[in-house]
């Protein structure tokens, strides 16, 4: 399983917030390329760079993503406000190896469907569930389709995986959603990144016993309850 290490970005810093609360940031860098590069340093192969700016449609932290592009040799999957085709073009001429489309995959079927055959391999889905419904919008929206439906639509595309989020887990260290991840597990066949909750080595383990592909890991790492060095290790 591979573990990926994420930087989320808000006012140009990297921040975790809580359950997805934007009222609720807590501020563990002034430099996200820096944090890049020790994660690097620490042995991780790929960062999760989001930003939270653009999600919720208030800005953009592009140049600082650019850079943080520019400064490391990581690679790099970039998510956040990527709602057209120009803009997944424009992210992998910069250097971003995938790209993730949440809003836009929940909302616009045939612009994900066009994107994914266009980039095949390259655009991952990220299904962020709030209150057993998809959410979008930076989080302050859901919309009705029912998940399995959606798993089923993107099931038939060439993506390069799905992101499922625990909303409710998020930035809060209280253990991964286990019981998602088994549900979501036996409906999709594409390769499953999970992120939400992680606390510990053992939460790490569970999650690759449920088969998940990656983890992505947030408040756990910036809190230093779990050592980057000791999940790769894993
Ligand atoms: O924390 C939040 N409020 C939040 C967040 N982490 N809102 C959106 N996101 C992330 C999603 C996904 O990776 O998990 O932003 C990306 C989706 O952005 P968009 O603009 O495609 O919906």
């Amino acid at each position: 399983m591979f573990v990926i290490p994420a930087i989320d970005i808000l006012g140009g810093k990297c921040v975790r917030l809580w359950q997805g609360d934007f009222e609720q940031p807590t501020t563990y860098s002034d430099d996200p390329a820096a944090m890049t590069m020790d994660f690097e340093r620490a042995g991780a192969q790929r960062v999760h760079v989001v930003d939270l700016d653009a999600a919720r449609s208030s800005g953009d932290n592009r140049a600082v993503i650019e850079a943080l592009i520019g400064a490391s040799s990581i690679t790099v999957q970039v998510a956040g406000g990527i709602r057209s085709s120009e803009q997944i073009d424009a992210w992998l001429a910069v250097g971003a190896t995938a790209v993730v489309m949440g809003t836009a995959a929940v909302r616009e079927p045939e612009l994900l469907a066009e994107c994914a055959h266009k980039h095949a391999g390259q655009v991952l889905a990220a299904l962020d569930i709030r209150n057993g419904r998809p959410a979008v919008a930076g989080w302050l929206e859901t919309e009705s389709i029912d998940i399995p439906d959606l798993i089923a639509r993107w099931d038939a595309l060439p993506l390069a995986g799905l992101i499922l989020t625990a909303t409710d887990r998020d930035g809060t260290m209280a253990g991964p959603d286990l019981e998602t991840l088994a549900r979501v597990r036996g409906l999709s066949r594409l390769p499953i990144q999970y992120s939400g909750g992680i606390s510990s080595l053992d939460d790490l383990r569970a999650v690759r016993e449920a088969d998940a592909t990656a983890v992505i890991l947030g408040r756990s790492l910036y809190e230093g309850k779990v050592l980057l060095e000791h999940a790769l290790a894993l």
